[in-house]
């Protein structure tokens, strides 16, 4: 099995901590989407990272399908319920944090334009973004939805969106307010799969 992705994507970086937990060998395949010349066409015409080929040649992407894929394989630990609804919501909270990191990408692309071109508008809308996404996965953390002690696909992808808003700087501050969020991706960060795949320091 080949991933294709770059060491700093959380959404790559949440199919490799599956990969690592569930124990599947896979190569990485290092690819800059954002550079002007680049093979991830290749793999997703969408131009886009993470990309899942198998060993029979299939190719999967995008993140949530993979994930869906990889779950199909039946290896343990399972992180989604085998209950259908149970497995809706959880999906649910797969995308909630997705969209955290969408919002965070758009921010960081948006920054990095020249000053003068950069939109103080869309970035407030990003940051408004993450914020309440944020406020919403505290409040999943606070009712028991999210626990700290269960290794599922939504506190998986959880903890690679608050680790991307870390990693880039996006949101400083956010822990202040949010201790039951904390306390989650703090348990997260300290598994080997966490440690294996934090992005690298620039
Ligand atoms: N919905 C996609 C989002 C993936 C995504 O936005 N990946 C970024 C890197 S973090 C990318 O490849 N961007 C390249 C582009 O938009 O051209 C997924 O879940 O896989």
């Amino acid at each position: 099995m080949k991933l294709i992705g770059s060491y700093t994507s959380p959404f790559v970086r949440k199919i490799s901590v599956i990969l690592l937990e569930k124990g599947i060998p896979f190569e990485f395949i290092n690819e800059m989407p954002y550079n002007a010349v680049n093979g991830v066409a290749k793999y997703n015409p969408l131009g886009k990272v993470p990309a899942l080929l198998t060993d029979s040649g299939e190719c999967w992407y995008d993140s949530p399908i993979i994930t869906q894929y990889i779950e199909l394989l039946d290896i343990a630990p399972a992180i989604v319920p085998q209950d259908p609804r149970a497995a809706l919501k959880m999906r649910q909270l797969e995308s909630l944090a997705d969209g955290i990191m969408d919002a965070g990408l758009v921010s960081v692309r948006e920054l990095a334009r020249p000053a003068a071109q950069q939109s103080p508008e869309e970035l407030v809308r990003q940051r408004e973004k993450m914020s309440r996404g944020l406020d919403a996965l505290e409040g999943f953390a606070a009712d028991g939805t999210l626990r700290a002690d269960e290794l599922t696909l939504a506190t998986i992808a959880t903890a690679c969106a608050v680790g991307y808003l870390n990693f880039r700087h996006l949101s400083p501050g956010w822990c202040a307010t949010r201790p039951h969020l904390v306390k989650l991706v703090e348990a997260l960060f300290q598994r080997d799969s966490f440690a294996r795949t934090e992005p690298p320091k620039a």
